[in-house]
Parts: structure tokens; sequence; C-alpha cells
């Protein structure tokens, strides 16, 4: 696990070592880590798997979570404390199913807890919780965010203390409902050959319960600058975003899907056009893959999951590892089969 070897692929350099690769908690299943620092601690917000008894289907209806709950840990490769339920589907008054990948943020003295869930009549939503505390409890808005839809929220803080939401999800997450923003539940992705839909990005309000603008598209362009297209499975957003910015550059992040891998794209400007760049996760054990980034004194770590303790799509395990900026400002592609 020590030894740094890595190795050449089309994408770029593969690392094969850096990686902690355990599961880091093994009590309860847990995916979709969001990962952030707080206190001076590394604070993760993930999804929190359940068995439900339903059979596997596209639109992820087995993914059928009920509460979430808060992890810490001091240091990488430390122990990690489990702070327990955080809140629950019976406390949130819109309710209807499925809490799927969160986020969190820390403004105003407060943390808040950003959450996807289906509402009473199954269309996604994403609802906003609030606590004095990283590790909660977390107390639910009584409706979810106006203006909101789709799923996987991921808030970003800029340098001037801007707060960006970026959120949306294809096939199960509801995106295609949405394409011209009005809701159509008979919504389809677009044609192979037509430009694939586009994940969103709010600015969020000062009282980070609201958005300060209609959702816009995120734009992702190939390397001549036209948009990733639908039929291009290998590149175009799936689910999943996550944003970090390093050496001044915005990194948008994301899960390709059916095609299982984490991929980014490159901006200046928070709100893109960002331009497609690589792979840096490539399929993990399991049909999802999703991940976050964050620096802890001065490292830079990919959080993701996969299926090892339990085999199975739904029932998944988050994991950590070193990520690597090259000088150049490429990420060094992770093989997580292969270390
Ligand atoms: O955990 C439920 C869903 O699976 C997430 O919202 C997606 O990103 C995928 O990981």
């Amino acid at each position: 696990k020590s030894s740094e070897k890595s190795a050449e692929t089309a994408d770029t350099t593969v690392t094969e070592s850096k990686f902690l690769n355990e599961p880091l908690v093994e009590h309860i299943f847990t995916a979709d880590p969001s990962a952030h620092v707080f206190e001076g601690k590394i604070f993760i917000f993930p999804s929190h798997d359940i068995d439900a008894g339903i059979p596997d289907n596209d639109l992820g209806d087995q993914y059928a979570m009920r509460d979430y709950h808060v992890f810490s840990m001091e240091q990488p490769g430390g122990e990690v404390t489990d702070h327990g339920e955080v809140l629950s589907v019976d406390e949130i008054p819109w309710a209807g199913r499925q809490l799927w990948a969160p986020d969190a943020a820390h403004a105003n003295g407060k943390y808040y807890l950003y959450f996807p869930m289906k509402d009473k009549n199954d269309v996604f939503k994403i609802g906003v919780a609030v606590s004095d505390n990283p590790e909660g409890p977390f107390t639910p808005e009584p409706e979810p965010i106006a203006g909101s839809f789709s799923m996987d929220p991921a808030v970003f803080e800029d340098e001037d203390g801007s707060y960006y939401m970026y959120f949306g999800g294809i096939w199960g997450g509801q995106l295609q409902r949405w394409n011209g923003g009005e809701y159509a539940p008979d919504g389809e992705e677009p044609a192979a050959d037509q430009p694939a839909l586009n994940p969103q990005i709010a600015k969020m309000d000062d009282d980070m319960l609201s958005f300060a603008e209609t959702p816009k598209d995120v734009q992702i362009l190939d390397e001549n600058g036209d948009p990733l297209l639908a039929g291009d499975n290998e590149r175009r957003f799936f689910e999943a975003a996550w944003v970090h910015k390093y050496n001044g550059t915005y990194y948008f992040s994301y899960s390709t899907g059916d095609t299982h891998k984490i991929v980014y794209a490159t901006s200046d400007n928070p709100y893109g056009p960002f331009t497609y760049q690589g792979v840096i996760l490539k399929p993990v054990q399991g049909w999802t893959n999703h991940h976050s980034i964050v620096e802890f004194n001065g490292k830079w770590y990919l959080f993701y999951h996969d299926t090892q303790l339990s085999g199975k799509n739904h029932l998944r395990n988050i994991k950590m590892t070193e990520l690597t900026h090259n000088a150049d400002g490429s990420i060094q592609t992770i093989d997580p089969m292969n270390n």
C-alpha cells in the first residue's frame, strides 16, 4: 500500500498506491460521501443504505434510504466517529421516500444539511435542515427549497464567500423530466446525437435556505468547444456533481452513470462552461460511483464508495484515498480495482 507505483493509460497517469482502501465504516452501510473540513476535522455526510427488500431497477427504487448519519475523523486513517442518526424521513413534513446523496455547508454560524428526496407525489426535490453543530441533529425546513428539482445537491463555497448549489441526475434522478424548466412526467433524455442534459447551478441566498436565482444549465464541452452529446455515455453528465477549486480553476466532477466513472471538467468560472478533461476514478465494485474531493492539511483526498462489504449494488461502504493534481493541473486517474 505504501509503494508509489504508477502506470500510464490513455487517460493520464494511474496511481496504484496511496489507497487507504478499507471501508471507513462497517457497522452500517454508507454511500455517496460528501466530505468537508469543519472545526479542524473531516466531517462526512453520506447516504445511509438499507435493504428494503426492493428489487433492483433502472430508476433506483432499491435505494430506499430513510435517515442520515454524520461521521467525523481527526485525520486521514484515524478513527471514524459515528455521530448517530441526525435526520429521519419521519421528521420531514414533505417526505415521500428515498433520502439520497446529501451535502452540507457552514455559513452564518450554522450548519446546513442539503438532501434530495421524493415528495408525496414521487417527484425529487431538494430539502435543507439546519443545526448549530456539524454533527447535528438537523432540523428540517417545512418545505423543499423553492425552485429545486432532481437530486444530488453539492454546495460549493467560493473564495469570495458566495455559495453555489450544483445538482441534478438523469434516469431515477428525474432530470430528464425538467428539460426546459417545467415538470413533464414523460420527459426523456435527448436523442443520442443531441446535446446531453446539463447539470444545474443556483447561487444560494444569504439565508442558505433558498436559491438567489432560477437554476441555470452548467454546460460541459468537449475538446472542440462543442457540448457533450447525450449518446456520449463515456463522458456525459449522469449524477453526483461535485466542485472544488485548485490554483484558481474550478473543477466540476461527476459520475457518468451507466459507464460507471467519475470524470471531471474545468472552467475559470463557477457557472462554466466547463471543458471535459478526463477520468478521476475508474469503475468501482457496484453499479453506482459517487465521490467528493476535499483538501485537508495541504493534501487532497477523494471520498468514494464501493460494495466490498455486501457485494450488493444498494448496500455500499464509503472509502477514501489520496488525490493528486499534476503540475499542469490535471488529476491523476485512480484505478480502484488495481491498487
Ligand atoms: O444513493 C442513491 C443514489 O445513488 C445517489 O443519489 C446517486 O448519486 C447514486 O450514488
